[in-house]
């Protein structure tokens, strides 16, 4: 075992008594045109999230691509398989679940030899679960997702049957088992992002992560190994409210054990049961005081825009639509950093 410390893949991690800033990160598909780059470069963000299908999850592509990028000064933060992370195989446990098994560690293998640092799972086999998308009163005339409990909560079994908590733990541990060791050989950890609505079961399914005592449980299934860290969904978080956990609380402990890899920073209309995704400055919480409690416990994850509205075609698309929200966050991160005297500046 080659163990963590040491490898070069590890740098993201907390160096003791020095600050690093958060690494704000945009979504990025592969072969996207130099336009589209040269935009995420001029917005001075430094770090994409490469989202590969599994066909284009190889050796020569991902370098083909960390080269590419390098020319715009981007870095690529982490690798995801949207198939591999949220693969119902391995999530309920069907027939074939060692094949896909095989397939992620497979992948954790590759994104081991290009230095990707970290990849993606979420136990969630049908996805984030809305009851739609429209335009609100919050959202100006802007296409957001919205979830209505009432109605989510009652809809049929998504699969062949009800599979319960005991069950879906199970699965995961039986995934852990074989997936930790690869991590731990390879250096290359996994993000676990929470069920989203977090409920404890939608659909017949148990949930897995809906509240901080679960993340806490799959840490300790995990044997605490550094391999799991967290997606830190604020979104969910606030979609939870003190269902949840609390939110400054966790943020500082989760800071403390280094489990954050990610924080997806999002803010909603109300907590459940009815939200609307919003803006940063429109939803009930104070995304300020969120930013402000990251920054003092010094967290030095990735840090991205979680869902932006529906881009525009004529407005650069999906790009074009994380664009002004990623600049409001940089914008609340750096106001952070000077009000805790972590960012200075030589003349003011
Ligand atoms: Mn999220």
């Amino acid at each position: 075992m080659q163990g963590w410390p040491s490898l070069s893949l590890c740098a993201l991690r907390t160096k003791k008594g020095q600050y690093m800033s958060m690494k704000v990160q945009i979504p990025l598909m592969a072969n996207e045109s130099d336009d589209h780059l040269g935009f995420i470069h001029e917005m001075g963000v430094e770090y994409v999230s490469l989202f590969l299908k599994y066909e284009e999850l190889s050796y020569e592509n991902i370098m083909k691509e960390k080269d590419r990028l390098q020319k715009f000064g981007i870095t690529i933060s982490d690798v995801a398989c949207l198939s591999l992370q949220k693969n119902k195989k391995i999530i309920l446990g069907l027939d074939g679940r060692d094949e896909e098994i095989e397939k992620y560690n497979h992948m954790l293998s590759t994104l081991a030899k290009t230095e990707i640092p970290y990849t993606s799972v979420a136990w969630q086999p049908n996805g984030i679960l809305r009851t739609g998308h429209k335009a609100t009163q919050l959202t100006r005339g802007g296409i957001s997702s919205y979830a209505d409990m009432e109605e989510i909560l009652k809809r049929p079994l998504a699969d062949d049957r009800i599979y319960g908590e005991d069950e879906i733990w199970e699965n995961f541990k039986y995934f852990l088992d074989r997936v930790i060791p690869v991590c731990e050989e390879t250096g290359v950890k996994m993000a676990l992002h929470p069920n989203d609505p977090p409920v404890p079961t939608m659909a017949g399914i148990a949930s897995l992560i809906h509240n901080t005592e679960t993340f806490k449980r799959a840490f300790a299934l995990a044997n605490n190994s550094p391999a799991l860290g967290m997606k830190m969904c604020i979104g969910c978080w606030l979609e939870g409210g003190d269902a949840f956990g609390a939110l400054l609380e966790d943020i500082k402990t989760f800071c403390a054990e280094d489990k954050i890899l990610c924080v997806h920073f999002r803010n909603v209309s109300s907590p459940m049961p009815y939200f609307e995704e919003t803006l940063a400055e429109d939803g009930y919480a104070n995304m300020y005081a969120i930013m402000k409690q990251l920054v003092a416990s010094d967290c030095n994850a990735t840090i991205s825009i979680d869902h932006a509205f529906k881009g525009r075609e004529s407005m650069g698309g999906m790009l074009g639509s994380f664009a002004y929200p990623t600049g409001y966050l940089k914008g609340l991160m750096h106001a952070a950093e000077i009000e805790l005297g972590k960012r200075t500046y030589p003349s003011f």
